[in-house]
C-alpha cells in the first residue's frame, strides 16, 4: 500500500499535432490546483504531465509541415511548455514519448508480454479510422458513428494484444470499486461498453504505413501503437523500467488520479487497465473523466472552424489566475461548459473584482486609513463576529471534503460564501459610523476582523490563485510556509480568525483585480470578423475594379492588418498636448540611500520651490556633475516611490537601458518646452 501522504496525478499527454488551447489547459489547471493543494497539506506531491509525439496524426502534421517528424515534435513542445509556464502549473515531470527511458519502457513491456503470448500476430481485414487511429467495426458504421470520409478498408497484417481475455476481470474490477472510474455516470457508460465482447486490440501498425513510433522488440517492420505508448507514460515517468521485478515506481503507484477528458474514456478504462492486468500493476486508483468545453453556439473547438479560444488571450488580458479560477468556478467537474468572453469577463467582475475585490481593498482601504498601517487589537468580539467564525469554520471543513473529491467549485463556494458574509457584515456593522462616532475599540474589532478574512481567503484561494494570494498574504507580510501553516492548522482545529499578530505591519497596494467596464481591446478586435475582399472594397467606396488594377488592389486589401497596426500606435497632437514638459535646473543631485544606480536630485522647474526627482542616471553621472544642468524636466507624471524615496518629475533622456545623455534647453527653469 502506497503511503497516504503521497500523491500522485497525472493529465493526459497531449498531441503535438498542434497548439494548446482552453481545453488542455482545462484538464492541467484543475491538475494542478489539486496538486498544489495537497502539497499545501504536507503531502509529497509526484505531478506528471507532457506530451504524445508519436503516431499518424503528428507524422502528418510534420509532413504538411515539411519537417522530420522529430524536429517538429521539438518545435511543437515549446509550445506546450511555454502553456504551463504561463499558467503557472507545477507539474514534477513533463514526459515526452520520445524521452529514451519511456521508449526503453514500452520496449521492454513489449517483450515481455510478446514472450508471454500475451501478444500475437494476425491478418485484420476492415475500416480503419484516419484521424481517430482505430479499427471500427461494422456495427460502428451502421450506427453512424464515424464520419465515412475518415474510413479507409484496410487489409493488413498486425500484432495484437490479448485485450479481450481481460472482460470479466475488468468488469469485475469497475463494479467492485466505486471510486475506480468517476463521475458515476462515465462508470455506467464504461459498464455499458463492456456489455459487448471485448475484441483484441491491435497494438501495431506496418512501417510501411506508418513509421513513426517505437520499433517493434521483435519485429522491425512494425512500430507500436500510438495509444498503446502513450499510456505507458504514467508508468514510465514514474519511474517503471518494465521488467517483471521493477519497483522503482512504487513510491507513486497506483497514481491518485488520472484525469482525462471524457473523450479518452474508452483508451483510459480499457485498453489502459488491460494493459495494467496483463503486465501486473494495479489499477489507478480513481480515472476521473471530466466535461467538454464548446464555443458559444455549441460547436466544438477546432482550427478549421477557427473558434479555438487561446489561452493566452485570456492569460494576456485578464492576467494568469483569473483565467485559472474562471475554469474550475464556472462548472462542476465532470460537467460541459460554453465559453464565452462575455461570460467570463462577467464572472471575473463578479467574483473577483466586487465581491472579493470589496472585501481585500475596500476592506483593507478602510482599516489603513482609519487606523494606520498595522493589525488592530482584536477586542471583544460581538455575535456578528462569531457569526462570521461559525461561517468559516464550516466553510474549512466543506471547502476540504470538496477538494478531496475534485469538486472544485463547490470549494469555492464555501469560501465565496465567507466572503459574502463579511461583505454583509461590513454593511451591517457600518464601519464608517462607527468611526465617525469615535468608537475605536469597536472599530479596531471590525477592522480586524476584515483583515482576518482576507487572510482566510488569501490562504484557502491560494491554489486556484497562487500569485493572487501570495500578493494578498503580503499585504500581511505573510508567504506561502504561512499559508501551509495556517492551512494545516485551520483543518486539525478549525479557523479562529485569529492568524494575525497585532500591530504587525500591513499595506494596501493594489487592488488585486481590477474592474473590466468593456471586453479588452484586443479580443473586441479579434472578434470582429474580418471583411472579406469585396465588403473592405465597399468600405473603401469603391464599387467594382477592373481586371487590370484588380492585383494592385488586392495587395492593398492583404496589407491592410500592418497600416491599421501602425495607426493604431500613432498618437494624436492632443495626446502629446498631454505632456507637460518644462526647462529645469538642477540645484542639488546626491546619492539614492537604497539604489546604487538611482540618484536624488532637487531641479528648479519654475515653481515656488524644486521638485525632487529620483532619476537611473548614476551610472553615467557623479551626483557633482549635474548640478547646474539645465535639462527638460516632463512635470505632470503621477509621483511615485522609487526604492522608498518618493519622485516628482522624470528628466528626458538619451538610451534605452543604460542613459547616454540627458535632454537638455537652454532656458529660463519653468519655460514650456514643445
Ligand atoms: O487525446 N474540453 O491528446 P489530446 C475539455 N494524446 N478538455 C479538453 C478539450 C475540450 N474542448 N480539448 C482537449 C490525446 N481537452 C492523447 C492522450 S493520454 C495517455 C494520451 C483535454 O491532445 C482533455 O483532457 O487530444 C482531453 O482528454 C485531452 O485534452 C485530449 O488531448
Amino acid at each position: 500500500m502506497r503511503d497516504e501522504r503521497t500523491f500522485t496525478i497525472t493529465t493526459p499527454i497531449y498531441y503535438v499535432n498542434g497548439r494548446p488551447h482552453i481545453g488542455h489547459a482545462y484538464t492541467t489547471i484543475a491538475a494542478d490546483t489539486i496538486a498544489r493543494y495537497r502539497r499545501m497539506k504536507g503531502h509529497e506531491v509526484f505531478f506528471l504531465t507532457g506530451t504524445d509525439e508519436h503516431g499518424q496524426k503528428v507524422l502528418e502534421r510534420a509532413t504538411e509541415r515539411g519537417m522530420d517528424p522529430k524536429a517538429h515534435c521539438d518545435d511543437m513542445v515549446v509550445h506546450w511548455k511555454a502553456m504551463m509556464e504561463k499558467l503557472g502549473i507545477s507539474y514534477d515531470r513533463f514526459i515526452r514519448t520520445t524521452d529514451a527511458d519511456h521508449i526503453a519502457t514500452v520496449t521492454t513491456v513489449l517483450q515481455r508480454l510478446f514472450d508471454q503470448d500475451l501478444i500475437y500476430k494476425d491478418t485484420y481485414k476492415g475500416w480503419y479510422h484516419v484521424s481517430d487511429e482505430i479499427f471500427v467495426t461494422e456495427k460502428d458504421i451502421e450506427e453512424g458513428k464515424y464520419d465515412k470520409s475518415e474510413l479507409r478498408e484496410i487489409e493488413e497484417t498486425n500484432y495484437f494484444f490479448k485485450m479481450g481475455s481481460y472482460q470479466q476481470q475488468l468488469i469485475d474490477a469497475i463494479e467492485s470499486n466505486p471510486t475506480l472510474i468517476q463521475p458515476e455516470s462515465r462508470k455506467n457508460e464504461v459498464l455499458g461498453f463492456l456489455r459487448k465482447t471485448l475484441g483484441d486490440l491491435c497494438i501495431s501498425r506496418p512501417k510501411s504505413r506508418m513509421s513513426w513510433g517505437i520499433e517493434l522488440p521483435f519485429d522491425d517492420e512494425f512500430v507500436t501503437y500510438v495509444w498503446f505508448d502513450a499510456l505507458l507514460n504514467y508508468l514510465s515517468g514514474l519511474g517503471y523500467d518494465g521488467s517483471e521485478g521493477c519497483t522503482a515506481h512504487l513510491k507513486w503507484w497506483p497514481a491518485n488520479y488520472h484525469l482525462i477528458g471524457k473523450d479518452i474514456l474508452t483508451t483510459h478504462s480499457v485498453y489502459w487497465s488491460t494493459m495494467l492486468f496483463a503486465i501486473g500493476q494495479p489499477l489507478v486508483q480513481t480515472l476521473y473523466a471530466h466535461g467538454w468545453w464548446v464555443s458559444a453556439d455549441g460547436a466544438k473547438m477546432s482550427k478549421s472552424k477557427g473558434n479555438v479560444i487561446d489561452v493566452d488571450v485570456l492569460v494576456d488580458n485578464y492576467g494568469v489566475d483569473a483565467t485559472r479560477y474562471f475554469f474550475l468556478r464556472e462548472i462542476s467537474f465532470g460537467a460541459d461548459g460554453g465559453f464565452t468572453y462575455e461570460g467570463f469577463q462577467q464572472r471575473y467582475n463578479v467574483d473577483l473584482a466586487n465581491d472579493f475585490g470589496n472585501l481585500t481593498h475596500r476592506g483593507l482601504s478602510m482599516a489603513l486609513k482609519w487606523l494606520g498601517e498595522s493589525v488592530p487589537p482584536v477586542g471583544e468580539r460581538t455575535e456578528a463576529e462569531a457569526a462570521i467564525v461559525a461561517r468559516a469554520r464550516e466553510a474549512v471543513v466543506e471547502y476540504d471534503a470538496q477538494m478531496e473529491a475534485l469538486q472544485y467549485n463547490k470549494a469555492l463556494e464555501a469560501v465565496i460564501s465567507v466572503v459574502d458574509a463579511t461583505n454583509k457584515y461590513i454593511d451591517t456593522q457600518e464601519p464608517w459610523a462607527i468611526n465617525k462616532r469615535g468608537d475605536t475599540a469597536r472599530l479596531q474589532t471590525v477592522m480586524r476582523t476584515l483583515l482576518e478574512v482576507s487572510v482566510y481567503t488569501g490562504v484557502l484561494l491560494a491554489p486556484f490563485m497562487p500569485a493572487k494570494s501570495a500578493e494578498l498574504l503580503g499585504k500581511f507580510g505573510l508567504d506561502h510556509d504561512d499559508a501551509k501553516r495556517l492551512l494545516g492548522a485551520w483543518l486539525d482545529d478549525g479557523p479562529g480568525l485569529d492568524a494575525l499578530v497585532e500591530g504587525a505591519p500591513v499595506s494596501l497596494g493594489e487592488p488585486l483585480f481590477p474592474r473590466f467596464r468593456q471586453l479588452p481591446e484586443a479580443i473586441v478586435a479579434m472578434l470582429t470578423p474580418d471583411p472579406t475582399f469585396e465588403e473592405w472594397l465597399a468600405e473603401q467606396g469603391v464599387e467594382s475594379v477592373s481586371d487590370a488594377t484588380k492585383d494592385a488592389w488586392q495587395a492593398m486589401y492583404a496589407r491592410r492588418h500592418d497600416e491599421e497596426k501602425a495607426t493604431k500606435d500613432l498618437i494624436t497632437f492632443d495626446d502629446f498636448g498631454k505632456l507637460d514638459l518644462r526647462a529645469g535646473l538642477i540645484l542639488e543631485a546626491g546619492p539614492h540611500p537604497k539604489a546604487d544606480r538611482l540618484l536624488v536630485l532637487k531641479v528648479d522647474v519654475g515653481e515656488h520651490k524644486p521638485r525632487q526627482v529620483v532619476a537611473g542616471i548614476a551610472s553615467k553621472y557623479a551626483p557633482e556633475e549635474l548640478v547646474g544642468k539645465r535639462v527638460v524636466v516632463v512635470c505632470n507624471l503621477k509621483p511615485a516611490k522609487l526604492r522608498g524615496v518618493m519622485s516628482e518629475a522624470m528628466l528626458m533622456a538619451a538610451g534605452e537601458k543604460e542613459v547616454v545623455d540627458l535632454a537638455s534647453v537652454v532656458a529660463t527653469p519653468g519655460e514650456v518646452v514643445r
